[in-house]
């Protein structure tokens, strides 16, 4: 079954049909699940903010999440993964637990980095997620160095870094691209190009979405396009790319996305674009409406099912994060590097 979506971002392209067979069903209601954990989680986190009740900064994800659970359904658990500031989502389809990240945006000390580190800074090596940076395009040297210190060490694991496209834009983002082709690093690099760093179109530095993908492969390295509205084409694009990049080649996979809310929550978006962008965007796009929508045609009592699950789940994670300890005021200086003894003797 395929759909035409109407298309106000990325080139036009028909929707994947379902996978076929029961496992395919069970797949395609496993990325649906993932994409309804991280709305959810994402939906709760605002909703936090809204009362209160969680300070520091937020970047929702709120529309990107077929990328980040598309391509986080082509991994194994022993695979890496680094990613932006906007990286709730790339941490939850990676598996790191909700209650962990629930409890560091309280900052509580079983946040998944003590409570010390807020939304921009969720880490877990646990779930091989190697951590969010706030520094755009931070994360990529790290996933082409982990992957390539991994690889030196024997097996296969591979790593993969989400960056966006106003981190395409950066320099280190290049000299990466070269130094992980040169050396054969087996990393994969996403770019979710939401057409906006911050107020700054993208496709006045690099063209419609689809070219970044094509600047990339005209350094030699293998890249593609996907639309990222579009969960099912996304997974099955990564795990074709995976298995290259296992193989032992480096890829680049640009996804088509949205930044459905403004770039923060302290950004003034009205003033770069319609007030109802996002909305508007949403209602004709949204990948897990989209999803829903044709699932529903073969199962709707197993997606309503899958969403008051997820829901249970979100509410009782965030209620037991909420109650946890916070850190004394005392540890406010442990991990801290520079110790006022060293200072004095300098
Ligand atoms: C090196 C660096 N320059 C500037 C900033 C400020 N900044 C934070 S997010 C952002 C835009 C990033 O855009 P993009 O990479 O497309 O990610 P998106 O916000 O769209 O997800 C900028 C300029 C930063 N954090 N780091
Ligand atoms: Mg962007």
């Amino acid at each position: 079954m395929t759909q035409t979506a109407a298309n106000s971002h990325g080139p036009a392209q028909a929707f994947t049909g379902l996978p076929v067979g029961e496992a395919g069903l069970a797949e395609a209601h496993a990325l649906y699940r993932g994409m309804t954990v991280v709305r959810a989680v994402e939906l709760e986190i605002e909703k936090m903010h809204r009362l209160g009740r969680m300070s520091g900064s937020f970047h929702s994800s709120l529309g990107q999440e077929a990328a980040a659970v598309g391509v986080c359904a082509a991994l194994r658990d022993g695979d890496m993964v680094t990613s932006t500031h906007r990286g709730h989502g790339h941490a939850l389809a990676k598996g790191v637990p909700m209650e962990g990240v629930f409890a560091e945006l309280f900052g509580r000390t079983s946040g998944v980095s003590g409570g010390r580190g807020g939304s921009m800074h969720l880490h877990d090596r646990r779930s091989g997620f190697l951590g969010e940076n706030a520094i755009v395009a931070g994360g990529l040297p790290w996933a082409a160095g982990a992957a390539w210190a991994r690889r030196r060490r024997g097996g296969d694991d591979i790593a993969v870094a989400f960056i966006g496209d106003g981190g395409f834009a950066q320099g280190v983002t290049h000299e990466t691209l070269l130094l992980a082709r040169f050396w054969a690093s087996p990393c994969l690099i996403v770019c979710e190009n939401n057409g906006l760093a911050h107020s700054m179109p993208s496709d006045r530095l690099f063209g419609a979405s689809g070219s970044i993908a094509r600047i990339v492969e005209g350094t030699g390295m293998h890249a593609r396009y996907v639309d990222g509205r579009d969960v099912i084409a996304v997974a099955e694009t990564a795990r074709e790319m995976v298995a290259q990049v296992r193989a032992g080649s480096p890829a680049f996979l640009e996804c088509g996305v949205y930044r459905v809310r403004p770039h923060s929550l302290s950004d003034p978006d009205y003033r770069y674009r319609p007030k109802s962008a996002g909305r508007d965007w949403l209602a004709l796009n949204d990948p897990i409406a989209n999803l829903r929508a044709r699932l529903d045609a073969y199962t709707a009592n197993r997606v309503a099912q899958i969403d008051a699950e997820v829901a249970a789940e979100v509410e009782a994670a965030r209620t037991r994060a909420e109650a946890a300890e916070r850190p004394p005021a005392t540890a406010a200086k442990s991990f801290v590097y520079t110790s006022p003894e060293l200072q004095n003797h300098a």
